[in-house]
């Protein structure tokens, strides 16, 4: 006899709606979870089948506009002033640059680019320089991504005005392991941040990270907080946690199981079936067969060109031979909506 068929969760605000019923939506996301992998995987091609072409992946390209030296103390980054990390901090790009960047990384095909701050919250001062960089690379015909930390309803207005798509903003982790990860600001702070954006009409991009030595109920528990959000993020980024000497995540965090993150991304897929689900960090620790059994899962989104923020992902040549040799082509990946 097969495990009993759960009612798909993903019941909108589920937060809202209180604690029993985010209980409730863990449990029955656990359910599926632990499906056998063939009727798991079955039910999130089914679904993304019927949202997305399975065939096609977004490739987005990430700059990161302003490194280190950032006052916050998320214990997996290797932006953080507090840790010794051997990252050095820079100032913000220089927007010639910036738009210098977006071209090469349009001319290597990518459809989106996402420009990265390490700040808590961006200075009103800096809005300007944000905002024309924004504004350039939109006029390159690419759409445009930012993360700065916390925002005000002020400055989600300024994004958008600037011709912001979308604001990339993690809740990380579960309720229960984020204090053990991050004490300079709640989880309930970045979900003001991400009701902001919602409310100001920019797209939400929202995930977390894997690997840090969290449960796989944890893993289960963040999913289940974004697919409880009153409209699903259009964008959900997992990150697989990459390694960053000198931060507290170190002695926490362990490799994720392969198997356990198709699972993962499967679930996603049937929490959220109209969102973007994108494998982010960590790619360049997973094997070909992983990430096209992710692929499979319900995967429809990856970071392209060798760095990440400050750290490596797999060149653009092994990502066009993989998804070559799957049959499988980059390109725009409409959002299927909520
Ligand atoms: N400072 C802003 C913030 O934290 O919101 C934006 C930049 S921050 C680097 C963006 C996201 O990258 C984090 O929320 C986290 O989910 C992810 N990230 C950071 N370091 C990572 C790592 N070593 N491995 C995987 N993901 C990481
Ligand atoms: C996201 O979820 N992953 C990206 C993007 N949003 C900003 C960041 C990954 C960072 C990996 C670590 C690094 O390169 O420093
Ligand atoms: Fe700063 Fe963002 Fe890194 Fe946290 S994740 S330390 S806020 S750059």
């Amino acid at each position: 006899m097969r495990a009993a068929e759960p009612s798909v969760v993903a019941t909108p605000t589920a937060i809202a709606a209180g604690r029993a019923s985010v209980d409730r939506d863990r449990e029955a996301a656990r359910a599926i979870y632990d499906l056998p992998l063939p009727d798991l995987m079955f039910r999130a091609q089914t679904l993304h089948r019927q949202n997305f072409d399975p065939s096609v992946i977004e490739a987005a390209s990430l700059l990161s506009i302003k490194t280190g030296g950032c006052p916050e103390d998320c214990g997996y980054c290797s932006q953080s002033a507090r840790y010794d990390t051997g990252v050095k901090a820079t100032k913000l790009m220089a927007v010639e640059r910036v738009l210098a960047e977006a071209a090469k990384a349009k001319a290597g095909g990518a459809t989106r680019f996402c420009m990265g701050a390490a700040w808590r919250s961006p200075k009103d001062r800096d809005m300007e320089q944000v905002c024309a960089m924004i504004s350039g690379v939109r006029a390159m015909g690419l759409e445009t991504c930012v993360t700065l930390g916390m925002l005000t309803p002020a400055q989600v207005e300024r994004l958008g005005e600037a011709g912001l798509d979308y604001y990339n903003h993690n809740i990380d982790t579960s309720r229960e392991f984020y204090p053990e990860i991050i004490t300079t600001r709640t989880m309930d702070d970045r979900l003001e941040t991400l009701a902001h954006v919602r409310d100001g009409g920019i797209k939400v991009c929202s995930g977390g990270i894997v690997g840090m030595g969290e449960t796989i109920d944890d893993r289960i528990g963040m999913l289940v907080i974004l697919a409880g959000l009153e409209r699903h993020p259009e964008s959900v980024p997992l990150n697989m946690w990459n390694e960053i000497k000198g931060t507290p995540v170190l002695d926490k965090g362990e490799p994720v199981e392969p198997i356990a993150f198709v699972r993962l991304v499967a679930l996603a897929r049937i929490l959220m079936p109209g969102s973007v689900v994108r494998l982010s960090a960590g790619r360049h620790a997973m094997s070909d067969e992983t990430q096209a059994l992710c692929f499979l899962a319900g995967a429809n989104s990856i970071f392209t060109g060798d760095v990440l923020l400050t750290t490596g992902n797999p060149q653009r040549e092994a990502d066009a031979a993989l998804l070559a040799k799957l049959g499988m082509r980059t390109g725009i990946v409409p959002v299927a909506g909520p």
